[in-house]
């Protein structure tokens, strides 16, 4: 199959899933065409059967905002006539796929399908906003076919934009194998050089992920144990996040280690992961802890709980519940036996219910059915 894959290229987690969905299916001989604003990060070396594509925005003075959504319709087109596509897939819905909608009318190709995934904050943050709220339900209705990561997802689209469409729930998926190999750099003595316990939070520091609880449950972790706090990320919270550390006097166990590319390394170092957030709609960077048999604790909210299956893999706390969570964090980090035991949970629960060999075939089938409508 020819497939265009819209996503956004940073270290989200939808850009992350569109990029390895990418590689997956050139890997199985599909042609894939990425187009984005850039280069997503994953996809920088090269890859047999994928090819990218850059949308450029042309720039007026007249215009306050550039229209990126315009620029990226009109590429569409472009790679469409070039290449013959079957399928464009636009990740995240604002604006992805409104600018597929908007190709396929200039194309006048019906042959041509459409498919939305639908990943989270486009639905419970951005789209849900009134400036958006339309013209999503419109491109979600009008899509071909349409995905969702969860099933709290699919079921909060549904509710919040009142449709009648089939949506189809492909969970996200992780090369296990991957973390098998890594860890081999991590080193554990550089960042708790006398033993300590490692608590580990990877997130885009919006308000959404809650960074400061992850801080306030660390504080309580590290007055009963000794213990170090591992923060992968960049966000606009990160500030906020590191004078909190200052006033806890936490400064000395905490390491803001900034944007990752690839998060395994630094995972196998881990004892922990600390997920507190206010809503996730799936949460990919609890699937990467589990693969690298990491256990989790964090919040009962979105569809966390598909992934985390509390009291085996980890534990899943009330939002806010800092307190709880931290407690919850003591049993994992002090009783040796529970860890072991959680730890071959995680793993097991990455291999056998997300692991790409599984997904992947998901998506390929689903194609095949909008393909044949
Ligand atoms: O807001 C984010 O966390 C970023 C967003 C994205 O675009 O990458 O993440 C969403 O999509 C991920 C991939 O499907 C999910 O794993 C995250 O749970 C979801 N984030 C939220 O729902 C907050």
């Amino acid at each position: 199959m020819k497939i265009a894959i819209v996503c956004y290229p940073t270290h989200g987690g939808s850009g992350v899933v569109a990029s390895e969905l990418a590689l997956g299916l050139a890997e199985r001989g599909h042609e894939i065409h990425i187009v984005s604003y850039a280069t997503p990060f994953r996809l920088r070396q090269f890859s047999q059967n994928v090819f990218i594509h850059e949308v450029e925005v042309a720039s007026y003075p007249l215009f306050k905002y550039p229209p990126y959504a315009l620029s990226l319709a009109t590429k569409l087109a472009d790679i469409h006539e070039e290449y013959n596509l079957d399928i464009v897939h636009a990740h995240y819905a604002v604006p992805h796929a409104a600018s597929a909608f908007l190709a396929k009318q200039v194309l006048r190709c019906s042959k041509l399908k459409i498919i939305t995934t639908l990943h989270g904050t486009d639905i419970t943050l951005v789209g849900a906003d009134k400036s958006f709220h339309r013209v999503i339900k419109f491109s979600i209705e009008e899509s071909d076919g349409v995905t969702a990561v969860s099933n709290y997802l699919r079921q909060k689209t549904m509710d919040e934009f009142e449709l009648q469409n089939n949506i189809e729930v492909i969970y996200n998926f992780i090369d296990t194998e991957r973390c098998r190999g890594a860890g081999r750099e991590c080193a554990r003595e550089k960042y708790a050089p006398n033993g300590e316990k490692i608590l580990m939070h990877a997130s885009n520091f919006r308000p959404v992920k809650r960074v400061s609880d992850v801080i306030r449950i660390f504080a309580r972790v590290r007055d009963q144990i000794p213990a170090k706090l591992l923060l992968v990320g960049e966000g606009p919270e990160r500030l906020f996040v590191q004078q909190l550390t200052k006033e806890l006097q936490l400064t000395e166990d905490v390491w803001f280690l900034g944007e990752q590319d690839y998060i395994e390394n630094l995972m196998n170092c881990a004892d922990l992961f600390l997920l507190p957030t206010e809503q996730e709609s799936f949460g990919l960077v609890a699937l990467e802890a589990h693969s690298c048999g990491v256990p989790v604790v964090g919040t009962r909210t979105g569809g966390l709980p598909e992934l985390v299956i509390d009291g085996e893999t980890g534990f899943l706390r009330p939002v806010g519940e800092i307190t709880a969570m931290a407690d919850s964090a003591l049993t994992l980090l002090t009783d040796d036996v529970l860890n072991r035991k959680f730890r071959k949970n995680a793993r097991e629960r990455a291999v056998n219910c997300f692991d790409h060999q599984l997904i992947l075939p998901q998506y390929e089938a689903f194609y095949d059915n909008v393909l044949g409508q």
